[in-house]
């Protein structure tokens, strides 16, 4: 592991750099790449965002986002990766992040427990968004906050956290987040745009799915099924299952929810939640996942009902007893 300052002191030697956030990005992961590559352009530093798929159209607002490459267009110096706990979350870029793994400088800055520590340099620090680790970066290489900087953070901050609702959430955030605000970003606009609007498709396949929650060990593991051709069926993307398991967290006796995206015939992506008593870092590693201790993912393939099962004996034995 590699302190702020020796991050901060091999980035600035850096003539170029690409910025991997990882695959489905969210407004954590993009909010750190914008920041990050709007930091390097104060600095000399000619840099760009890949990532493989579209991002999504709200994040846009977002304008460092705007310029960002399906796959690296010029042969950077570095190569940084921000908000990846391991190389398989930058999907398909994992093959170039990997082959440039041998000759360039690579960088990680993250925020997850489960963080592998695979690049070069490494700075894994736990905290309620990653944005908060890029700001320290930020800091030491002396860059100003502006606002389209204050913008990038602050998405972070408010998607990462659950809009301050979560219990990393530290004072430091909320500094941070302050930083973000006298420099011009909002917080309404931001929540708004982030957290709260949905168009009627979605609210109605949020109706559809949280109406079929199961509820399961004594009411403890809350269950929500997003079965294959769902989403298809109301022309949604996958990141319109985002909050869906959140919704089962907060059902009254649940410690841990799960949804379950079925997003290939047979192939469940699994997104777990827990209130505390159980760590769903283990559940999710028992798969071969991983994450946060109350937040983490996996993916499971088999039958539906095969691996409720499978989920619901992992949950059952990272449960403390009540
Ligand atoms: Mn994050």
């Amino acid at each position: 592991m590699n302190s702020i300052q020796e991050i901060a002191a091999v980035v600035k030697r850096l003539k170029s750099a690409v910025i991997f956030p990882h695959t489905s990005p969210d407004g954590d992961t993009l909010g750190c790449a914008g920041a990050l590559h709007r930091a390097l352009s104060f600095l000399g530093i000619k840099s760009e965002i890949v990532t493989e798929e579209e991002i999504p159209a709200e994040f846009l607002y977002l304008s460092p986002l705007r310029e960002a490459k399906r796959l690296p267009s010029f042969d950077a110096e570095g190569y940084l990766a921000v908000d990846a706990s391991d190389t398989n979350r930058l999907g398909e870029l994992r093959q170039i992040y990997l082959r440039g793994a041998k000759k360039k400088v690579t960088v990680n800055i993250d925020h997850h427990v489960s963080n592998l520590r695979y690049a070069k340099y490494n700075f894994v620090r736990t905290a309620a968004s990653n944005c908060e680790n890029i700001a320290l970066l930020l800091d030491e290489l002396a860059v100003p906050f502006d606002e389209e900087i204050c913008k990038c953070l602050l998405c972070g901050l408010v998607t990462d956290s659950g809009s301050f609702s979560h219990n990393d959430v530290t004072g430091e955030t909320f500094r941070l987040a302050a930083r973000c605000v006298e420099g011009g970003a909002s917080v309404e606009k931001t929540n708004y745009e982030l957290m709260q609007k949905k168009s009627r498709a979605r609210a109605e396949f949020y109706a559809e799915t949280i109406k079929n929650i199961r509820y399961l060990l004594d009411g403890k593991f809350a269950v929500a099924v997003v079965p294959f051709g769902t989403l298809e069926r109301y022309s949604l993307s996958t990141d319109a299952t985002e909050g869906i398991v959140d919704f089962g967290r907060f059902v009254e006796n649940v410690e841990v929810s799960a949804c379950l995206l079925e997003s290939k015939r047979g192939q469940f992506q699994i997104s777990l939640r827990s209130n505390g008593r159980a760590d769903v870092n283990r559940v999710a590693a028992t798969f071969g996942g991983g994450g946060h201790v109350r937040a983490a993912g996996c993916m499971l393939f088999g039958e539906l009902e095969e691996v409720v099962d499978k989920l619901r004996y992992a949950v059952w034995q990272n449960l403390e007893d009540v």
